[in-house]
This record gives structure tokens, C-alpha cells and sequence, in this order.
């Protein structure tokens, strides 16, 4: 179970997570004084590592020279360029690529990883519930805090909630954006708009972070990774409300419709209503996440099919506990038993939250800062002539 600890101010961020590993393969630098070889954290190949034939046709200057620096009977402790292969030796050792991952896995663990959610949607949608069950679902259970009595109230600014989690010895620090409904106005035009500034100034924050002379060894991540949009259950279609937030904030961040309140349809009638919505999600070009430019490979296609193919997930939230077969769940009481949250057999919610922790969270960060940062950034230097750090008043802070 997570341990979660409340507003993660010591959540550490001086620590630098490794961008890249530089291998040598100049040849030049085959002869390197003998070094004690690190101890692998993860098991050590076994040493059958095919002998050359003595008509190998490359020398010690060649291949050798790998396996020399690392103290596996290898070419370092004959002279130079003798051209012999004495008996036993391997041309080419052990290396230790293989614990290039676990020093990976180390840094990182010690940096720990944030993660920002974003929730929004009409009034009234349940945006606010699923805030709180995600926190008190298994992602992060963090005790009964909030009496069972109490009464979420309507959201009237944009709001976000972090918590640090940490399970195995890996910390995370989750935030969820609550935002306010919107679509509750006479004149709904451009009611996108705070939300896109929102996200925008998240990108900039980064942005000067890292145009900075001295900037930060790590410099904090606010910016959102994902954009959880609520469609209500009419059962019918999408509002053009929908489609247009839709297309206008699926070209800055990775939009992940759901449809709320799904314990208000059959199971016939959420199948259906899914289907017409991604149909209707293709029709208007609204790409939304996992999208299919961005697959990296077959497998990742065909993973990332199945997953489109069953969203939009139909969740339903609750922050309030019952008791059901002897044990808690979140769930909701119905006068003909209790819709329970977290069971895939009631709801998508636990469909939804293994998708973006366990499976995707990586890959949501990495088109986050890959294509919908990136593309904010290349504008916003071409704006600025590419050159001048921007000024600290550039931002307008967010009047929500
Ligand atoms: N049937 C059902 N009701 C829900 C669900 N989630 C939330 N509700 C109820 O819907 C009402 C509104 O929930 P909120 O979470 O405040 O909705 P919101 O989207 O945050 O609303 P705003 O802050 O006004 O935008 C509350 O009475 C909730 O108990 C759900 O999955 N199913
Ligand atoms: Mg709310």
C-alpha cells in the first residue's frame, strides 16, 4: 500500500535524472589501465562469450580493446598491438550495459517522478468526486479524512491538490488540477480560455526556468501532463461545447475523455453511447490520447489500439466507503446495493487509473515535454527572435 505524505514540499528536486549515456566507439581508446570492475546490481552475464578463432581477422586494436578496460582477461594487460589472442582470453568481456539501467533506476528513484492530472468538464459531472477518488482509491489511500457527511461544494477556481506517494521506495508526487465547470454561462464562446492559460503558464514557468543562465539542476514540472475531459451520459452525442474544447486543447495538452456518471446507463446503452463518441471524436480530427502519430513501434500500435478501441472510460467516482463481503470500498449506495468504484465489473474507473499510473504515466510525460511543450517553446522563441531570455513580466498570472 502507498504511504502518502501531505503537500510535498520535501519533495526532493536537486537531483538530476540522467538525459542520455555516452558510449565511446573509437577504437583509439582501446588500451585503458586495468579497473577494478563495479560490482553489477544485476546479475552478471556468465562469461561464454565467444572466443575468436586466431584467424579472426580483426587484432587487439580492434574488438579486443572492449573488453581490455574491464579486467576480464581481456587484451589490456598485453602489449599493444602484438596481435596475439593469448589462451582464454575473451575478446569481448564483460561490459556492465546491463546495470546502465539499474544506475538509471537509482538516480531516478532518488529524484522521485511528479505527475499532474487535470480535471475538466461541465458543472455538475462529478469532477471534483473523482478528484478525491483518486486519492482515496488505491493510488493513494489516504485515510477517511473527510467525514462521510461531507459535502462537496461547487468549484469556483482552479484549484490543485498534491500529494506525495510513495510505495517500494519510489516517490511520486501526484497533483490533481480541479477546475471549474464551465457551459453554465448564457454565452459559452471561448470558455476554454482559462484553461488554456492555465496550461500555458505552467510552459512558461518551465520555459524560464530553462532559459536561465543559472537555472536549476531540476527544475520543477507543473506543467500538465494530462487533461482529463468529462463527457456528460446523455446517451446521445457530444455537445459542440465538447468538441470545441476539445479541439482547441488537444493541440496543447493529451486530452483523456471519460464519460461521467456512467452508473446512470445500462451496460448496452455506455457500450453505444462509447462507440458513437469516438466516431464523432474522429469525424471533428480531435486527437486524443494515446495518439496514433505518436505510437513508437508495432507493439506500442497494437497496445495503443486495444486501449482507443475501449475508450472513453465510463467511470464513476465516490469518496465515501461502504462495507461490502466483510470489506471496504469506495462506492456509491444505491436503494439496490453499492456501485463499487474500484470493481472493473461496475465501473472503468480502475481501468482508467491502472492506464494512467501504472501503464502510461511515463509516456504521457514525454508528450508532454516532447511535442505539446516543445511546440510551445519553438513559438514562443520565434515570438521572442529566438535569442532573448523573456523578460519575468511576460507572463500574465492566471486571474482564476
Ligand atoms: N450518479 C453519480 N453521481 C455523481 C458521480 N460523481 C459525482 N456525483 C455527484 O454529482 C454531484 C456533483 O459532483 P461534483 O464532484 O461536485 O461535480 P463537479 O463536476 O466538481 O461540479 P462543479 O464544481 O460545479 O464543476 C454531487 O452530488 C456528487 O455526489 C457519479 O459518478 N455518479
Ligand atoms: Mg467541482
Amino acid at each position: 500500500m502507498a504511504s502518502v505524505t501531505e503537500e510535498a514540499d520535501r519533495f526532493c528536486d536537486d537531483i538530476t535524472i540522467p538525459s542520455g549515456v555516452y558510449v565511446s566507439t573509437d577504437m583509439s581508446e582501446s588500451i585503458i589501465p586495468p579497473e577494478v570492475r563495479p560490482k553489477p546490481a544485476v546479475p552478471a552475464k556468465p562469461p561464454h562469450v565467444v572466443a575468436p578463432s586466431p584467424t579472426a581477422p580483426h587484432g587487439p586494436q580492434g574488438l579486443g580493446g572492449l573488453g581490455g578496460g574491464m579486467g576480464y582477461g581481456g587484451v589490456a594487460d598485453r602489449a599493444p598491438g602484438s596481435g596475439h589472442l593469448g589462451g582464454g582470453s575473451t575478446l569481448l568481456g564483460y561490459i556492465g550495459i546491463d546495470t546502465i539501467i539499474e544506475q538509471m533506476r537509482k538516480k531516478t528513484m532518488k529524484a522521485g517522478f511528479d505527475f499532474n492530472i487535470m480535471i475538466v468538464g461541465q458543472s455538475g459531472l462529478g469532477k471534483s468526486t473523482l478528484v478525491n477518488t483518486l486519492f482515496k482509491s488505491q493510488v493513494s489511500r489516504w485515510s477517511s479524512a473527510w467525514g462521510s457527511e461531507f459535502k462537496l461544494p461547487k468549484t469556483v477556481e482552479i484549484k490543485a491538490v498534491s500529494h506525495v506517494i510513495e510505495e517500494g521506495g519510489v516517490k511520486m508526487k501526484l497533483t490533481v488540477i480541479d477546475t471549474p465547470g464551465f457551459g453554465d454561462q448564457i454565452n459559452n464562446e471561448n470558455c476554454w480560455e482559462p484553461i488554456s492559460k492555465y496550461i500555458n503558464e505552467q510552459y512558461e514557468k518551465f520555459l524560464k526556468e530553462e532559459v536561465n543562465i543559472a537555472r536549476k539542476k531540476r527544475i520543477p514540472d507543473t506543467r500538465v501532463h494530462c487533461c482529463l475531459y468529462f463527457i456528460s451520459p446523455t446517451g446521445h452525442s457530444l455537445r459542440q461545447l465538447d468538441i470545441e474544447f476539445m479541439k482547441h486543447l488537444s493541440r496543447m495538452v493529451n486530452i483523456v475523455p471519460v464519460i461521467a456518471k456512467s452508473d446512470t446507463m445500462t451496460p448496452d446503452e455506455k457500450n453505444e453511447f462509447k462507440q458513437r463518441v469516438r466516431k464523432e471524436l474522429e469525424v471533428c480530427g480531435i486527437e486524443f490520447y494515446p495518439q496514433k502519430e505518436f505510437d513508437d513501434d508495432m507493439e506500442d500500435k497494437n497496445e495503443n489500439d486495444k486501449i482507443r478501441e475501449a475508450m472513453p472510460f465510463a467511470v464513476v467516482g465516490s469518496d465515501k466507503e461502504y462495507q461490502v463481503n466483510g470489506k471496504r470500498v469506495l462506492g456509491r449506495k444505491t436503494a439496490w446495493g453499492v456501485i463499487e468504484v474500484e470493481n472493473p465489473n461496475h465501473c472503468e474507473f480502475a481501468l482508467l487509473r491502472d492506464f494512467l499510473i501504472r501503464t502510461h504515466l511515463q509516456d504521457l510525460k514525454e508528450i508532454t515535454h516532447n511535442i505539446h511543450y516543445e511546440t510551445y517553446r519553438a513559438k514562443r522563441l520565434n515570438e521572442n527572435g529566438g535569442l532573448h531570455p523573456i523578460s519575468a513580466n511576460d507572463t500574465q498570472e492566471s486571474n482564476l
